[in-house]
């Protein structure tokens, strides 16, 4: 009989170690440990004459932490369970089959932490916060994008346009909705051309460095035909939907090494991050896109439309930004050292309009990509409008100047502010 159960035991330099929150049914807490080790390693629902001591020796996982009252249990896991450089399958394990028990009511995963080895197994950011910020020409400010609205609809020539607008008016970044791929009114290639076309004409004119990021989401062999469509027109970035795209396709892309930055849109997060008793924490999910090597990440506004604390917004922030090795810095459940990973942009998107630059920036600081769809669009006066309305309102809350006062003398953010508040 195979015990997993085991308090005494210390995590080694070698362990992955993960922290779940779980609901029994019908069975022990205890018992319900046991299960959820067993079967995300080694075990099954019964003792088998083909187990031996050898390989329980080498292989089994400790549960070293279980507290029945607040449902946390933390295990530690040989990193010879998993082929290293391959998250389908370390996520097949700890992840996998111990979502569907029956015994469990309930059962997320809070927080996974791995090795310096594995680690070391996967490409990471090609060009995170630097690279981006060296590209981007822009060394402390926050990052300004939006993003082209209707999510759909529009043709090349109006998406361009709808581009071009936003440049003009002050922004950074253009980007494609997580919707908008290569409909039939609306194909990629074309809108590329155009966009791009547009987007040397707005770096003329500004004398800045303007950014679009085409959503290069399909099937994976797509998805490389159409970022190297993109790089052979000199666009430096793809946006990719990681979780509907899946982890493996997301790893292909990163592993093409196509010198491409990659824009991460967490679409689909939701339904695997919003319950919080059951499914997978956001945290962990931008660990593993860390991992694999996204440059910007989705992680949520605090103040916008989406879903997410302020506290939790931050421990993500953190834990994608820190490359630095601070032990007792963390406000992590579960400390990683990252050794050299390059941290990841987090791009705070979702119901942002200028009223809510200063709460933004007071919950997530300057480091940041901010992104504003129905916030720049939505103006009275239009994009262009739009636009200078967002870039005023950082000017004013990085001149410490409360925004209406700064409205007084930017007629664009009045009337932002005057609209939504
Ligand atoms: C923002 C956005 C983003 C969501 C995703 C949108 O537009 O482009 O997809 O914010 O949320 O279509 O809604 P708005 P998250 O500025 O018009 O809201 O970043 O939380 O995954
Ligand atoms: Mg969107």
């Amino acid at each position: 009989m195979l015990e997993y159960i085991d308090l005494r035991y210390r995590p080694g330099k070698d362990d992955v170690v993960t922290q779940y929150y779980a609901e029994p049914d019908g069975v022990s807490f205890e018992k319900a440990c046991e299960q959820i080790a067993g079967e995300s390693s080694i075990g099954t629902w019964t003792a088998i004459s083909t187990m031996n001591e050898k390989i329980a020796k080498r292989l089994k996982p400790h549960v070293f932490y279980m507290d029945k009252k607040s449902g946390i249990i933390k295990i530690a896991y040989p990193s010879e369970l998993f082929e290293f450089g391959n998250m389908p399958d370390i996520l097949s394990s700890i992840a996998g089959n111990i979502f569907g028990m029956k015994i469990l009511k309930n059962l997320r995963l809070e927080d996974i932490s791995f090795p310096k080895a594995m680690i070391r197994s996967f490409k990471g950011p090609g060009f995170g916060v630097n690279g981006i910020r060296k590209l981007v020409k822009k060394r402390k400010s926050p990052l300004l994008g939006t993003i082209v609205k209707p999510k759909v609809g529009l043709d090349p020539e109006q998406h361009a346009q709808v581009a071009y607008e936003a440049w003009m008016g002050g922004l950074d970044i253009v980007k494609d909705d997580e919707n908008l791929t290569s409909q039939r009114f609306n194909q990629f290639e074309k809108r590329v051309d155009k966009t791009l076309e547009l987007r040397d004409k707005a770096e003329k004119w500004t004398g800045e460095k303007k950014i679009y990021m085409p959503n290069v989401t399909a099937e994976t062999n797509e998805m490389i035909r159409r970022a190297e469509y993109v790089k052979s027109l000199g666009g430096e970035y793809m946006m990719i939907d990681i979780l509907t795209v899946g982890w493996a396709a997301l790893q292909t892309m990163r592993e093409m090494d196509l010198g491409m930055v990659i824009h991460a849109h967490r679409a689909m997060h939701g339904a695997i991050t919003k319950n919080p008793k059951h499914g997978i924490s956001m945290l962990t999910i931008a660990k593993i896109a860390r991992l694999i090597g996204v440059d910007q990440l989705h992680i949520g506004t605090a103040v916008g439309k989406m879903e997410g604390s302020p506290a939790e917004i931050e421990a993500i922030e953190d834990e994608i930004e820190d490359d630095l090795i601070h032990p007792n810095k963390s406000q992590h459940v579960l400390e990683q050292r990252w050794q050299g990973v390059k941290p990841v942009f987090a791009v705070a998107s979702g119901g942002l309009h200028p009223g809510l630059v200063p709460e933004l920036i007071d919950i997530l600081g300057t480091n940041i990509i901010a992104q504003f769809g129905g916030g720049c669009h939505g103006h009275p006066d239009g994009t262009r409008k739009g636009a200078m309305a967002i870039r005023q309102a950082v000017d004013a809350e990085l001149k410490g100047i409360p925004l209406p006062e700064y409205a007084r003398t930017h007629l664009e953010l009045l009337k932002a502010l005057h609209k939504w508040g």
